[in-house]
């Protein structure tokens, strides 16, 4: 098969109508499509089986517009042609639309062709034609496909993935479709995965063109696919136990190396450089914490910063107490002008102050200064989610080296610049013990050396797993204050690891 065309982000798949029963009349497509972009989708495709193939080129047009600016393919149902005419990413072809074959032919190796599969067999008979990936439906019972044929159910889906994996197609992507909205997304996302082939996404009409609010929609749908790639994170943890390597302050090592053993990583805490190259070498990833600032221990980090850089691994930076003295502030700016880190993590304040050292010598950013984050300067308590969200989404953008950027508070917010989620989960016991931020930067680090596929999916997870494992601490009766908190959060992590093991995924429907 003919290598994907271009990475693509299947997660949230709006399929357009323009219809007035599903387009609400006097609201303009191009405007769905802008609010769907920002809260969330990450594909788009134009479907109109009734205007003219101009009508559509002119439309086409003006869509790509938006999803260019954004990174996010657009494609074409049906018409080859006006794909062809218009540059846009791909088309999507029906059963009973142009094979895959004669698409290629026109398209060329670099466009994506995607196919609606109804049945296992046409599942597997268009991977093997070639398609870039696949839509199955119908999933549930939908009006705005008047002509579709048997309602599959998630158990319907699965069989199709379970069928795709057999035959030897587990790594061509696939998303459901058909009457799916936020509130069936979680059951359709859970039992319509087989074992080894999980979706990749969901593809929706009405449940974004037709929602009151389009970007609401669209940010509700991302945040159940996320919630149940959560599993696969910790699955991948647990399986390649990663090693975790924390270049960190005396008082949090026991923790976090505890911390990083009950979810399945491997823990080693060395904060001398000189073993860095060798660490790096063992496919893990650095946490450089700056719980404790020595100018050797600067020293220290910007060395094996620049080694995990040099090897391909991945650092996550814990800027502790950033803001709380001008050395730290300076031995901020010292490694974010080192090296690049996959993760920023840290409090408002903490990030405040990255962001900060990021615009102060950033032409783009100062140009641009994110309002919202800057109001914001002097009281940290009083940063709102909004503002939070555009600070983490302004640091995960900084510097021409973008990384995910992890603000943690009540609500945690995870942003890659593109993509942002907010994760509820936690217990106000992890704010009695410490220890407990610096031990997140721990799960950070190993999941996104384990799941290097997506460091913003990797870091969502480890902080829905550490806010889950908290909360069922916290709730056990043997808890009764800080003290008997940690051990049981270790047990809790622990036996969170265990569960999805065993595919017992109950603990997940305490993901928020
Ligand atoms: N294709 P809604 S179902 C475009 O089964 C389309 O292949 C389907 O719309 C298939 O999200 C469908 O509003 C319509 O139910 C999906
Ligand atoms: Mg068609």
């Amino acid at each position: 098969a003919d290598p994907p065309p271009m990475t693509v982000d299947y997660s949230v798949y709006l399929v357009t109508d323009s219809r007035p029963a599903i387009l609400a009349p006097g609201r303009r497509l191009a405007h769905v499509v802008d609010a769907a972009l920002r809260g969330g989708a990450t594909a788009v495709q134009l479907r109109d089986k009734l205007g003219s193939d101009a009508d559509v080129a002119a439309q086409a047009r003006e869509l790509l517009g938006l999803t260019r600016a954004r990174g996010v393919p657009l494609l074409i149902n049906d018409r080859v042609g006006v794909a062809l005419e218009v540059g846009c990413e791909g088309v999507h072809l029906g059963q009973d639309d142009m094979d895959v074959a004669q698409a290629r032919r026109m398209l060329g190796p670099g466009k994506i062709i995607g196919v609606s599969a109804r049945s296992p067999a046409e599942a597997v008979a268009a991977c093997d034609a070639g398609a870039d990936y696949l839509g199955i439906g119908t999933v549930f019972s939908t009006t705005t496909k008047t002509d579709t044929a048997t309602i599959l159910g998630p158990a319907g889906v699965g069989a199709i993935l379970a069928a795709l994996a057999a035959a030897g197609h587990a790594s061509v992507p696939t998303v459901a479709i058909g009457g799916i909205d936020a509130a069936n997304a979680p059951a359709v996302l859970a039992h319509a995965s087989a074992p080894r082939k999980p979706l990749d996404g969901l593809a929706v009409v009405s449940a974004i063109v037709a929602a009151a609010d389009p970007a609401a929609a669209a940010a509700r749908l991302l945040s159940a696919v996320l919630r149940a790639r959560v599993p696969l994170v910790v699955e991948r943890v647990a399986r390649a136990t990663p090693v975790s390597h924390n270049m960190t302050n005396l008082v949090v090592q026991n923790l976090a190396a505890n911390v990083a053993l009950a979810v399945g990583a491997s823990p080693i805490m060395a904060n001398y450089a000189l073993e860095a190259p060798d660490l790096a070498g063992l496919g893990g990833a650095l946490v450089i914490n700056m719980g404790t600032v020595t100018p050797e221990g600067l020293d220290n980090f910007v060395k094996a910063l620049a080694a995990y850089n040099d090897a391909g691994r991945p650092v996550v930076l814990d800027p502790v107490g950033a803001g709380a003295t001008a050395v730290r502030r300076d031995a901020v700016k010292k490694l974010l002008s080192a090296g690049t880190f996959a993760v920023i993590k840290g409090n408002a304040s903490e990030m405040l102050t990255v962001h900060s050292v990021i615009t102060a010598d950033d032409q783009e950013h100062q140009r641009q200064p994110p309002r919202e984050a800057q109001r914001g300067v002097d009281s940290t308590a009083t940063l709102t989610i909004t503002q939070r969200a555009a600070l983490a989404r302004s640091i995960a953008r900084g510097r021409g080296r973008p990384c995910v950027a992890v603000v943690t508070g009540v609500s945690d917010i995870i942003s890659d610049g593109r993509r942002t989620a907010r994760v509820d989960n936690g217990h106000e016991l992890l704010g009695a013990i410490t220890g407990s931020g610096c031990s997140l930067g721990t799960v950070l680090s190993a999941a996104v050396a384990a799941y290097e596929e997506d460091p913003f999916v990797a870091a969502v997870a480890a902080t829905v797993m550490f806010g889950v494992a908290a909360e069922m601490a916290a709730a056990r009766s043997d808890v009764r204050g800080p003290g008997t908190f940690v051990p049981a959060f270790i047990d809790e992590l622990h036996a969170v690891r265990r569960a999805t093991a065993e595919r017992d995924w109950r603990w997940l429907a305490l993901a928020k």
